[in-house]
């Protein structure tokens, strides 16, 4: 909760507060209180984005490459129900277990102030607001000295990244923030395109026994079940499916009201297959009815299903 602390800088306070007093006095917008410090900008970088049903989750820094002088900061803010990570150093590689993701991805590392030449610089998980979990909604850092730095997410690996170019202060910078800001709407409408048409591609190879958890390219995620609702005779054999996912992610098919042997039906963590998987768990249906599974990860952003089951 520290770092959630730390990295809320009292500089937007600040600067109403100026704003107003300067308001109160009556003085001209003061040319001299911005000479005093002329390179105290602070830029605004999106961390991922969504549809509004969040079945679409992007995967990356909006914008992706950014220009800005020593001294500034830029504000990464959380932009998706999609968990993400501003990191800098090693260890590079998204992590493959769940008790990897604890161990790196959720611990914050490093100051304020950016420090190009500490091993490892991690902002903790940028995320909603979730009930006691430690998430933070926006990360600010300050870059100090020149430099081009790579961040990326923990999570999504190599691929979600963002170049951010730091220069003296006597250098003319190629953009203002409503360049990046018009950027990151172009940018997101087209990942969120790719999404959808990766989903209808995925729904198209499915089939009522034969169910895609999931799907992932380089730049979206599809977070629903493929196809559901889902309709099937007593008896038939349901096989659900990890590999539309072409990055790591784990799912789950947890059941809310089908038995076998005393126990709902669970598949516990589902990884794809180069990940270690398992990748594939198989359902017979003995009983007819109606059953709804979820998520037990992303059915908070309406990852749940339901099998309708005929006699
Ligand atoms: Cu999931």
């Amino acid at each position: 909760m520290s770092s959630r602390t730390r990295f809320r800088t009292p500089a937007v306070v600040l600067t109403a507060l100026v704003t107003l007093i300067i308001g109160v006095l009556g003085i001209a917008p003061a040319q001299a209180a911005v000479n005093t410090n002329p390179n105290a900008q602070t830029w605004k970088v999106l961390v991922g984005n969504q549809t509004p049903d969040m079945a679409i989750q992007g995967m990356r820094f909006l914008p992706g490459e950014i220009w800005i002088h020593q001294t500034d900061s830029i504000n990464f803010v959380s932009n998706s129900a999609e968990i993400h990570t501003v990191s800098y150093g090693t260890p590079p590689l998204p992590p493959t277990s769940i008790a990897n993701l604890e161990a790196d991805a959720f611990t914050p590392v490093g100051g304020p102030v950016f420090d190009p030449t500490a091993p490892w610089t991690n902002s903790g998980i940028l995320a909603p607001p979730v009930p006691h979990a430690p998430f933070i909604q926006s990360y600010q850092l300050k870059f100090a000295a020149p430099g081009d730095f790579t961040f990326y997410c923990l999570i999504h690996g190599e691929m979600m990244n963002i170049v951010v170019h730091v220069m003296n202060k006597q250098a003319t910078l190629p953009h203002k923030q409503a360049y990046y800001d018009w950027q990151a709407s172009v940018q997101s409408g087209q990942i969120i395109a790719d999404g959808l048409a990766l989903e209808a591609k995925t729904l198209a190879k499915s089939s009522p026994t034969h169910i895609f958890v999931g799907a992932m390219d380089d730049q979206a995620m599809v977070m629903r079940f493929m196809p559901s609702p889902d309709a099937v005779r007593k008896g038939t054999t349901v096989t659900f499916d990890m590999s539309a996912n072409q990055g790591v992610v784990p799912h789950t098919v947890t059941f809310t009201d089908l038995k076998q042997g005393g126990k709902l039906v669970d598949s516990g963590v589902l990884l794809p297959a180069f990940a270690g998987g398992p990748s594939t768990f198989n359902v017979t249906f003995d009983q007819t009815g109606i059953f709804h599974y979820l998520c037990e990860f992303h059915d908070d952003m309406g990852m749940v299903g339901q099998v309708i089951v005929t006699p």
